[in-house]
């Protein structure tokens, strides 16, 4: 179904303009079509070197050169797409681009499919399927630590792991299966003790694996921070001050805020989106009404809610019972309008002043450590949720195979077998050892052409 015989031809760099536009081409005959409109002057095409030529892209002519390009050529296996490559770069302007790439059409490559210069470079054995969809979480990271977890993944981290882990069950396997050749000799290939023990270390590393999902899931996806309290409180001004611009609007009458407005930001390179909701109030208002409605909604459903409180006016409990806070598991108090005379006090209250940033910078250490991610974990994170589906099906089956490998009466080692096997198999669909046309397409669509 994924044909790599033919040349397939892209623009690489995104759409628009800029200083450098990047075209690229990959398959057998990249070399010779490139070569079409770009070795004019005479200059071979050097592998692994910038070439500096002209672009003329009607050969007939002697008058067609548009542009001058930098032409480099990668030649297989050694290249992204372990086919030859060849890029041109020229001026970023999307006349000249798309003109190359119907030059190229035109001397018989075929525009490239989305990520289809990555999946060559799967079906070609250059990485594995972990790499490649970390290619895609790579370019679409947001927070530096969204690149740092993505760039890990394609730099192997993951893969060594899952690799060592099936390392290990494959040697298991092979013992077993020599034990069920040859019954005879039966458990001289491995001791019934010595099953457990191995699936134990294999079930560590995998638990290992799982522990840094959470981590990971947070770096991919980022979390919700919902700010709430009375009206007039200042909650607006405090999500201003924290994403850095005048996003929500800031008045001095109370129900200023009607809906949910949000906004993400990068707190330490964690990804977090602050929800500011309506002040809460029983109102005979509808709109406001439906806005306290969806503060509430807003409230239950974060990882974590601010209880804005205002330190200049009389302490009120009401925020908590219309939100029904109390059921919240993670809150902080945030006394606000702290620059002004103090009304009351609590020890669990972080006080800040929006408007002239005190308190800010408490606020979010604060907030980064009661969301309690371990930002720094040195372990690979698993971040996809295709991959944590997988691995949790491999912890199954091998704690089924490690309660029949240590039952009262050791279960039949074709029953281990079997679990183990099916284990492997969820490994190796992670990696894409094991794969579907189906799977490799859902993969790759969602990257963008020129990938
Ligand atoms: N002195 C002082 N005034 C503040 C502070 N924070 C907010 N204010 C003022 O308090 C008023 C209400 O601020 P908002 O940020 O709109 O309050 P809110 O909680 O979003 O209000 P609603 O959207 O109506 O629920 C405005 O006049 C702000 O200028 C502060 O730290 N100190
Ligand atoms: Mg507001």
């Amino acid at each position: 179904m994924f044909s790599t015989a033919d040349t397939i031809v892209a623009i690489a760099t995104p759409p628009g303009r800029g200083g450098i536009g990047v075209v690229r081409l990959s398959g057998v005959d990249a070399r010779q079509i490139a070569g079409r409109f770009t070795t004019k002057r005479g200059k071979r095409l050097e592998p692994r070197h910038a070439t500096f030529t002209t672009l003329e892209l009607d050969a007939a002519s002697s008058d067609r050169a548009i542009d001058h390009v930098i032409v480099t050529y990668f030649p297989a296996p050694a290249s992204y797409t372990g086919d030859d490559v060849v890029e041109i770069s020229a001026h970023g302007s999307p006349v000249i681009l798309q003109a190359i790439v119907s030059a190229a059409i035109a001397g018989g490559a075929r525009l490239a499919e989305p990520g289809e210069f990555t999946l060559r470079a799967f079906i070609n054995g250059r990485m594995d399927l972990m790499q490649a969809e970390a290619v895609a979480d790579l370019i679409e990271s947001v927070t530096p630590l969204q690149a740092r977890a993505a760039f890990d993944q394609l730099n192997g981290t993951l893969t060594r792991e899952i690799g060592a882990i099936d390392a290990a069950l494959f040697d298991l396997i092979a013992r077993l299966e020599a034990s069920v050749d040859f019954p005879d000799e039966g458990y001289h290939f491995i001791e019934p003790g010595s099953v457990a023990t191995a699936i134990d270390g294999v079930l560590m590393r995998i638990e290992a694996l799982l522990a840094s999902a959470r981590t990971g899931r947070v770096v991919r996806e980022g979390l919700q921070v919902a700010i709430v309290g009375e009206p007039n409180v200042g909650k607006s001004s405090l999500f201003n001050a924290l994403v850095g611009t005048a996003r929500a609007i800031v008045t001095e009458v109370p129900g200023t805020t009607r809906d949910l407005v949000s906004e993400t930001i990068d707190l330490e390179g964690l990804r977090v989106t602050l929800v500011d909701t309506a002040g809460a109030r029983e109102t005979v208002d509808v709109v406001e009404s439906e806005g306290v409605a969806r503060s509430r909604q807003a409230a239950q459903t974060a990882d974590l809610t601010l209880l804005v409180a205002d330190q200049s006016r009389p302490w009120s409990d009401r925020p908590l019972d219309i939100f029904g806070l109390a059921n919240i598991k993670r809150l902080l108090l945030v006394a606000s309008k702290a620059d002004l005379p103090v009304a009351w006090q609590r020890d669990d209250a972080i006080r800040v002043a929006a408007p002239i940033g005190l308190g800010l910078e408490r606020l979010k250490q604060q907030i980064l450590w009661t969301l309690d991610v371990d930002l720094l974990a040195e372990r690979p994170g698993l971040t996809n949720v295709r991959h944590i589906a997988l691995v949790e099906g491999a912890q199954a089956s091998l704690i089924r195979a490690r309660r029949a490998a240590s039952g009262q009466q050791p279960a039949p080692e074709e029953f281990l077998l079997a679990d183990l096997q099916e284990a492997r198999a969820a490994l190796e669909e992670v990696t894409g050892k094991r794969t579907s046309d189906e799977l490799l397409q859902h993969i790759f669509s969602r990257f963008c052409i020129g990938k």
